[in-house]
């Protein structure tokens, strides 16, 4: 058995070669040379011997040990507690649109909660005729809705409005996810309610020691707010606020309130905990742009990257990414390899939905000289990317928050790549 499969691997492998040379293709792998056979093709390798483990090893599957590198990082330095602090999605090492649920970023004010279920109430009080209180059971019976949403951190690229900073995508973009919501829709729970006509605005709160609070208008409320108790088809992971999280498709990620306990309605915008209430962008001349809650238009190329470099030198190449805008859709995506003289129209593959990450990719011939690629996104209300001049023109550079420019990577002969900015 063994030798013959043996036998028509060799076989496979010499009618490949000749195929190959035939189309004069560039492109067989390195150590397929006639001449030096490779015992990965003409050797028994261990895997192929011995029995592997049995349906009870993983009760819950893990990612491959070969994966071991794909994990959420931090950057020590950016905050000083990691309870109240922020780590990042291996965006470089992701394909499609998922963010699969032990790799989304965590963002948190207070550490993780840990609530059993059946411990946890979510009320709803303020400006309605019928207080009410919701066990996770009752929140069940209400109909329930699937819908995909990216959520960003208002801070995601913050760290390079002065300039090139972290060295990686992971660091420059990753405070962002994508995963499919099942929960019930916050305007069934506001009609049960009942919300009296002077109710404007609700706050949700958090059950974690941060006690989160945001002010949400009664519009965006009844629009598309959700409030979740699944992603990606099972619970919430404890970081992402279970049992329950609220989420305001489009805007910024502090709106999302995770371990969502209280639901108020009031007739007027409440005042948050500076703490948990810094969103605002300050603007060049000192003002500063309060309710942003939208997250724009924008798009990074997350391979070639820094911590994804070329390793197999010139010839037929991948440019692959991620678009998304708070706005809707992403209509076209457009890819520079020379610094935004020249820009292609990218692919878009993979589901199209709004509010949701968007997938692009560009095929061409490297010729092994320094690249600077850019990408530039453009969404269904035609909002268009901006380039990082162009945005401090509108913004100046006291801003951390709401930074949507244009990433350039330097991509060097070496096909190493580096964060830079081109003027
Ligand atoms: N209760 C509570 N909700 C919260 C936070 C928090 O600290 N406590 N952080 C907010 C911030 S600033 C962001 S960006 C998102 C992050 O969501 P994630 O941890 O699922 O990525 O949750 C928001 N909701
Ligand atoms: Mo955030």
């Amino acid at each position: 058995m063994f030798k013959n499969g043996t036998d028509n691997r060799r076989a496979f492998l010499k009618k490949s070669l000749a195929i190959g040379g035939a189309a004069g293709t560039t492109m067989l792998a390195s150590g397929a040379g006639a001449d030096t056979p490779d015992p990965l093709i003409t050797e028994i390798q261990d895997w192929n011997r011995y029995l592997g483990e049995g349906v009870d090893s993983r009760p819950y599957g893990m990612p491959s040990p070969f994966e071991g590198d794909v994990v959420r990082r931090d950057v020590a330095w950016l905050t000083a507690d990691a309870k109240a602090s922020v780590n990042f999605t291996p965006l470089h090492k992701l394909e499609g649109i998922i963010t699969p649920n032990g790799l989304c970023f965590e963002r948190h004010h207070g550490g993780i909660a840990q609530i059993s279920p059946e411990d946890h109430r979510i009320m709803i009080n303020g400006l309605v005729d019928n207080p009410l209180v919701f066990t996770m059971e009752d929140l069940k019976r209400f109909p329930r809705h699937s819908e995909f949403y990216f959520l960003e951190c208002a801070a995601n690229t913050g760290m390079e409005w002065r300039g090139a900073q972290l060295n990686g995508c992971q660091f420059t973009h990753g405070m962002v996810h994508n995963v499919m919501y099942t929960g019930v829709k916050l305007k069934d729970l506001l009609a049960e309610a009942g919300v009296k006509p002077s109710g404007k605005w609700v706050l949700p709160e958090g059950a974690d020691a941060s006690h989160m609070t945001r002010s949400i208008p009664m519009e965006k409320a009844l629009e598309d707010c959700m409030v979740a108790f699944a992603m990606n088809g099972e619970a919430l992971r404890a970081e992402q606020g279970y049992p329950v999280r609220l989420v305001v498709p489009g805007w910024e990620g502090n709106m999302w309130v995770k371990w969502l306990r209280r639901l108020e309605v009031g007739d007027q915008p409440w005042h948050h905990r500076e703490e948990t209430s810094k969103y605002t962008d300050l603007l060049g001349d000192g003002r500063s742009r309060r309710f942003t809650w939208t997250m724009d238009v924008k798009s990074v190329i997350t391979s070639p990257s820094p911590q994804a470099p070329i390793n197999h030198g010139r010839g037929r190449t991948v440019i692959t990414g991620l678009a998304w805008s708070g706005f809707g859709k992403i209509d076209r995506v457009d890819v520079s390899i020379d610094g935004g003289r020249n820009w292609h129209t990218a692919r878009l593959d993979g589901p199209s939905l709004s509010k949701s990450l968007h997938r692009f990719y560009h095929e061409f011939d490297w010729d092994g000289s320094e690249l600077f690629l850019q990408s530039r996104a453009i969404d269904e209300q035609r909002h268009v990317q901006k380039t990082k001049n162009a945005l401090r023109k509108i913004r100046g550079e006291n801003s951390i928050y709401h930074n949507n420019a244009i990433q350039t990577w330097h991509v060097k002969p070496d096909g190493l790549v580096e964060n830079v900015e081109i003027s």
